[in-house]
């Protein structure tokens, strides 16, 4: 039996369900990018306000490349899905009513997409389409001009197929239309992700009409937004354990996380928003310094935790937290090399990253470093390679940043320190693999992934301090493994 209006009422008690009236819920916001993450996150915050403080603001779920089924399976439960907190020995479950209608590009038709996204009641457009989704170069924040998504929108604007694409496409209709416009609201990672959506949407408008691209920029809010809660992908287990927690009723849209979440949104919208602050947001004039802060801190250290780990066999993070040198390392990272780097006040970072290394120990939440290093060209730029231009301008050490990189490019050369194959997922995967390819396994290799201007701009590339110290740290992950390296290294902190 799935998940459905007829079977909430068969659920334990203990399932949080919703109580408010399902029918009274509009469909305010189009979310593209229905993946884990957003189940776990905004879904919960509009939910808690729903139950608890008679919002009526509900999501029309969709997908545009990608994750058919979860659409599919949300149409046949009455929109309805599992969202569990998994700490050390308790799990909590909610299940989730403000979704009120899905949609799939690919199966319902790009139309019906845009026919939801130009409803006069639409108010925002949110997102979570990981890094790749927004077409963008790290290295300039701007649109990637190469990128078949934005070459085929840009020759078939009225049936787009990349996300800046599709916003453009509903607003051009709805500016025609004479609507009022819709907030763009990136909840995505990356650093001041509300710039770089506006970038791109700009970007992409300009090469239609240049009236539209000026009407964007006077009319519509793309506020940034810092995100957090660990929301690892699900696996059969997972499935298996929300299952049990529905009292053996399926819900393959469910979904499980950790119990943090944060979420601190710039207060910048055209068409109203939701009283987010209710359910614990923060709403802020400038998100860049808590951006800066968590992508830095927490993502800096997930990647340079996968990287080590993934080479050194460690499947998932909190087996990286049983090694007390990896611990270290990490600690040492986040205080000594990233905090020193941040605009953030009043935040006392010592207590920040003892609460992130306490989150990873969590044994529930099995977060594969595999799925932390994908996408590594796309991560690295904020996570670390920001932090390195500010020691580099400052003279300061940044050993661990160095380490954390160099792990990427062995990373991607494709073998861990057991002789097994990797599997690197990024969307460079090709132009990574002919790099590696076509170097021996030396200081060559390294200079040649440095010629990534995308990732790396033009500064690194060419500074010597940092190619020396990427070099060396290359070659002793080379020489030694991953769990030596990071052994010698934590010894010195
Ligand atoms: P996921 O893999 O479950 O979902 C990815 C979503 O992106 C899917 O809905 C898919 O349809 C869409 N997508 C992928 N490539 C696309 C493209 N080229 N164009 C359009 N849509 C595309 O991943 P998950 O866990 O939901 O994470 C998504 C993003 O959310 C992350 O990349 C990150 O930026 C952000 N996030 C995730 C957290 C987590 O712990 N999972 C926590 C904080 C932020
Ligand atoms: C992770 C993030 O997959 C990754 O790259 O670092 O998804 C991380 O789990 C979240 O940002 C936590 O909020």
């Amino acid at each position: 039996m799935k998940l459905s209006n007829q079977t909430l009422s068969q659920l334990p008690k203990e399932v949080v369900v919703p109580t408010y009236d399902r029918s009274k819920i509009k469909t305010k916001i189009v979310h593209l990018g229905f993946g884990a993450f957003h189940r776990a996150h905004q879904a919960v915050f509009a939910d808690i306000l729903a139950n608890e403080h008679n919002s009526d603001w509900g999501y029309c779920e969709v997908n545009l490349i990608g994750g058919e089924k979860q659409i599919e399976d949300l149409k046949q439960q009455d929109f309805l899905f599992s969202v569990c907190e998994m700490s050390y020995d308790n799990w909590n479950t909610r299940v989730v009513g403000v979704a009120k209608e899905a949609l799939h590009a690919d199966i319902d038709g790009i139309e019906k997409v845009l026919g939801v996204m130009t409803r006069p009641d639409i108010a925002i457009v949110s997102i979570t389409v990981t890094e790749k989704g927004y077409c963008y170069l790290p290295s300039t924040a701007s649109i990637d001009t190469n990128n078949p998504l934005i070459n085929h929108d840009i020759a078939n604007p009225h049936t787009p197929k990349s996300v800046p694409g599709v916003i453009v496409e509903a607003l051009r209709l709805r500016k025609e239309r004479g609507l009022r416009p819709f907030t763009v609201m990136s909840c995505d990672n990356m650093p001041e992700n509300g710039h770089v959506t506006r970038n791109v949407v700009l970007a992409l408008a300009k090469q239609r009409d240049e009236n539209l691209a000026q009407w964007i920029e006077d009319n519509v809010a793309f506020p940034s937004t810092m995100v957090d809660r660990i929301v690892p992908a699900a696996t059969p287990e997972t499935m298996a354990k929300i299952k049990k927690q529905l009292g053996g009723i399926d819900d393959p849209v469910g979904i499980a996380g950790e119990p943090f979440r944060q979420w601190v949104i710039e207060d910048n919208f055209v068409s109203g928003r939701p009283e987010w602050q209710k359910a614990g947001a923060e709403l802020v004039k400038d998100v860049l310094p808590y951006e800066e802060m968590k992508l830095r801190m927490l993502n800096g250290s997930h990647s340079f935790l996968a990287y080590l780990g993934y080479l050194a066999g460690y499947l998932h993070i909190d087996e990286c937290m049983q090694d007390p040198n990896y611990v270290k390392a990490a600690r040492h990272l986040m205080l000594n090399e990233q905090a020193t780097t941040l605009r953030v006040k009043g935040v006392d970072l010592s207590a920040y990253a003892d609460s992130l290394l306490d989150r990873y120990r969590n044994t529930g939440l099995k977060h594969r470093t595999w799925q932390i290093a994908m996408d590594g060209t796309l991560k690295l730029p904020q996570r670390m390679l920001d932090s390195v231009r500010y020691h580099l301008a400052n003279g300061t050490p940044f050993d661990c940043l160095a380490l954390g990189i160099a792990a990427w490019m062995r990373y991607v050369s494709g073998v861990d320190d057991n002789g097994n194959v990797i599997d690197v997922c990024d969307p460079a995967a090709e132009q990574l693999n002919e790099l590696v390819s076509n170097t021996p396994d030396n200081q060559d290799r390294v200079n040649a992934l440095l010629s990534l201007t995308h990732v790396f701009g033009e500064d690194l590339p060419t500074n010597p301090l940092f190619i020396e110290q990427i070099t060396n740290a290359y070659l002793s992950l080379r020489d030694l493994g991953a769990k030596e390296t990071v052994k010698q290294l934590a010894q010195n902190f």
